[in-house]
């Protein structure tokens, strides 16, 4: 692994290490493909018309984005026919999509959020693309949306596409993380960010404030613990960062530390949390725990929960090793 390499080289040589087949390449080679499609979109943006509203919901209530549409449509066209896939589920539909009639099916399952952070189009801050591999249960060739409620501990790899002032591309498949630069003029995701580490300790954190006065006790108390700074019990001053785009968030987390919390509360009781479990918070606590952070809802690591749905809403604590653990200790001593 050298800087400089490019993704195609990195995937072949990583396969050949693992003794692989190549099919799980060709899965990692058509997504990459899509998230260069998209990448093209959202740089081009009110060029070519593609800003604003889709004029309709997506299953989740919230109102689309044309850009939201387009790239899920883009994830779709780019992976559907490789013949490596059993079946994709989006945060943009409903029900999952297997494979059409006319394509090979193949052995693995792919969860995304297309546009993830889309609220930030309009207004041309980063947004991105998340992604998370399963292998489609054994003997099953005609999937159902049970064959996706695996473990986030079941996932074979998951990444990240960054939409910001460089397209970057981070990835795990279990081996630790690499960041990737997409060099426009070659059309290639480079390497440029090798074996990525969340640094343990960390004086800044993410958190939607407007939300306070729904929060539990625990959070409630580390935010004010980190809001008092030298005058208050840690004793050190902290900083706060909001992009409402976790796939920024977490990509400055990785880079320089942090933590990220979108935790339990109580403004819709209905909802467990904001960010979905299966293509939002396994794939980031995947990538996450591969560099040395912790993720967590507060009471349990994301990735042993059991899922009950594909669009099911998890807590996120997520980041560096200490900051995380702290806001894990206090949801223990308040129970
Ligand atoms: P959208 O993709 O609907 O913009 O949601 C983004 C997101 O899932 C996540 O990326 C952000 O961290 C979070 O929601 C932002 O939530 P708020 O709108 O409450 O700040």
């Amino acid at each position: 692994m050298a800087i400089g390499e490019t993704i195609t080289q990195f995937i072949t040589q990583e396969q050949r290490r693992v003794g692989g087949t190549g099919e799980f390449t060709a899965i990692l080679n058509d997504t990459l493909t899509a998230c260069k499609q998209i990448s093209n979109a959202v740089n081009k943006g009110a060029l070519i018309g593609v800003l604003g509203g889709a004029g309709a919901d997506n299953v989740q209530g919230e109102a689309q984005k044309k850009l939201d549409v387009i790239s899920n449509d883009m994830m779709i066209q780019a992976n559907e026919w490789g013949g490596h896939l059993a079946a994709m589920a989006s945060e943009e539909m409903e029900d999952i999509y297997p494979i059409p009639d006319g394509y090979p099916r193949g052995k693995y399952l792919l969860l995304f959020d297309p546009l993830d952070g889309s609220s930030n189009i309009d207004v041309n801050i980063s947004v991105g693309t998340i992604f998370s591999i399963l292998r489609c249960p054994d003997g099953v060739t005609n999937p159902t949306m049970k064959d996706f409620l695996q473990p986030g501990t079941r996932q074979v790899c998951a990444g990240y596409a960054l939409y910001g002032p460089s397209t970057m591309l981070v990835l795990t498949t279990g081996q630790g993380v690499n960041g990737f630069t997409l060099d426009r003029n070659i059309g290639e995701f480079v390497l440029t960010h090798p074996g990525m580490r969340i640094p343990e300790d960390t004086r800044e954190f993410s958190i939607n404030a407007s939300n306070s006065r729904f929060w539990e006790a625990p959070v409630r108390r580390y935010i004010d613990e980190c809001l008092a700074g030298k005058t208050g019990a840690r004793g050190v001053d902290f900083n706060m960062r909001w992009v409402a785009s976790m796939v920024a968030e977490v990509h400055r987390i990785l880079t320089r530390g942090g933590i990220f919390m979108y935790p339990k509360d109580t403004k819709d009781p209905k909802k467990e949390g904001r960010l979905r479990l299966m293509y939002e918070a396994n794939p980031m606590s995947f990538i996450v725990e591969q560099a040395g952070g912790v993720a967590s809802t507060g009471r349990a690591r994301i990735l042993d929960i059991a899922p009950h749905d594909i669009h099911q809403r998890v807590p996120v604590i997520l980041g560096s090793r200490n900051e995380v653990e702290r806001v894990v200790a206090y949801h223990r001593e308040a129970n």
